[in-house]
């Protein structure tokens, strides 16, 4: 059984051409994509698809009139300039995605990172969508499953690897370190970062929270990204792309 991260969006192009039959991936983009997943997904979001571009989400809106179509660029809600006519309904703070906004809804989601992080696993058998909101449901399903091979997926912070994104990745590694016997030199780095970090001192001195808290209107969105265990449940990718929400 062998365990592997990717740190960087450098990853996802070699990624999408692996064989990931028999492996199952656990993608995180802390800040704030998977975050804002899931907490929309808490708060009754039927369903979401992730798409890798503006132009893919609107493509994804006319086969889905009634979808809310979400996202950033830059972290800021897309913009009738953006798409040449067409104003997203959400941006991408997990704040945004309250019971009255999203319950009942589908929504379309694209993002500079999270969402390509996503699309790169279109190949694995498993596709698990993870946040520090989630993360023991998540570790909790991870060792029931105990997958042959477990690709832990980092968004990053526009091309760079995430300090928030490598804490999350190394919980994960920890709580399932005695399943495997082969790993990576990165899931070994995130694990030891793990150990040694805590991660409400550590997370917000990452460059992307750093960018959150000079901003009055997203700073919030830090603290609760930050939230462990908010949620009990896991998330995955179906067949049909879409993220659900199990139990
Ligand atoms: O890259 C992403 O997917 C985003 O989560 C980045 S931001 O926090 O919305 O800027």
């Amino acid at each position: 059984m062998s365990l592997q991260t990717t740190s960087t969006p450098a990853d996802f192009e070699a990624l999408a051409q692996t064989d990931l039959s028999g492996t199952t991936c656990v993608v995180l983009d802390i800040l704030r994509a998977t975050s804002s997943m899931i907490t929309a997904l808490a708060n009754g979001a039927e369903q979401i698809l992730p798409v890798a571009t503006i132009e893919e989400a609107l493509a994804a809106k006319a086969e889905h009139p009634e979808a809310l179509l979400c996202g950033e660029r830059n972290g800021l809600r897309i913009t009738a300039a953006q798409t040449g006519g067409t104003e997203f309904d959400l941006g991408n703070s997990p704040r945004e995605y309250t019971a009255e906004m999203v319950a009942g809804k589908t929504l379309i989601t694209t993002t500079t990172n999270g969402t390509r992080a996503l699309r790169a696993c279109v190949n694995a058998e498993h596709t698990l969508v993870a946040s520090f909101l989630n993360l023991t449901a998540t570790t909790d399903y991870l060792r029931t499953a105990k997958p042959s091979r477990l690709v832990i997926v980092c968004g990053g912070t526009y091309e760079e690897a995430a300090l928030e994104d490598t804490l999350a990745a190394g919980a994960i590694a920890e709580s399932v370190w005695d399943l495997f016997d082969e790993c990576d030199d990165a899931s070994q780095a995130a694990r030891l970062l793990f150990a040694s970090a805590p991660v409400e001192e550590t997370l917000p001195q990452a460059k992307n929270a750093q960018r959150l808290l000079s901003l009055p209107d997203l700073a919030e969105d830090v603290e609760h990204c930050l939230q462990s265990d908010r949620y009990p449940f896991t998330a995955t990718v179906a067949a049909n792309g879409m993220i659900q929400r199990n139990a």
